[in-house]
């Protein structure tokens, strides 16, 4: 069987005047209890790496912010896609081009569309700054990667 959802990424609150927004799709694609494939691209960046996570809570409340932490069901320390030790929602950078658009087409076996760790109904978020994956020394490294604001955000929805 294979599962389908999709986020749709968008800035919440003042956005800077003249200033293209922050948008993005992502589709998300599972087959049985296989990865996951998050193909689509978003929008409206400054060129360079954005961190890229799915955050706890697919509440919007307060814009980005009621997201909540990195979605972290083991009680890991934060990581990047390819370490050993990560968190589930830690999904590296989304990279843009001088264009601003920052193609995504990521396959990851920690993110699951089923069971009781589904991703279905957290939220995805674009950030300001580079993930550092840990490595960056920074007191923030261990927890967020550093990764600065929330630029935009989703919630991971169903679809058909
Ligand atoms: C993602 O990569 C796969 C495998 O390389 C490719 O088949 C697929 O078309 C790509 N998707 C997008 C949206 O580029
Ligand atoms: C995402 O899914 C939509 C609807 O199924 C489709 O039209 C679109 O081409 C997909 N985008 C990518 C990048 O796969
Ligand atoms: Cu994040
Ligand atoms: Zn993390």
């Amino acid at each position: 069987m294979v599962l389908k959802a999709i986020c749709i990424l968008k800035a919440y609150g003042p956005q800077e005047p003249g200033s293209t927004p922050v948008e993005g799709t992502i589709n998300f694609t599972q087959e049985g209890d296989g990865p996951v494939t998050l193909e689509g691209q978003i929008a409206g960046l400054a060129p360079g790496k954005h961190g890229f996570h799915v955050h706890e809570f697919g509440d919007n409340t307060n814009g980005c912010v009621s997201a909540g932490s990195h979605f972290n069901p083991f009680g890991k320390t934060h990581g990047g896609p390819d370490s050993e030790v990560r968190h589930v929602g830690d999904l590296g950078n989304a990279v843009a081009g001088d264009d601003g658009i920052a193609k995504i087409n990521i396959t990851d076996d920690q993110v699951t569309l089923t069971g009781p760790h589904s991703v279905i109904g957290r939220t995805m978020v674009v950030h300001a700054d580079p993930d550092d994956l840990g490595l960056g020394g920074h007191e923030l490294s261990p927890t967020t990667g550093n990764a600065g604001g929330r630029l935009a955000c989703g919630v991971i929805g169903i679809t058909k």
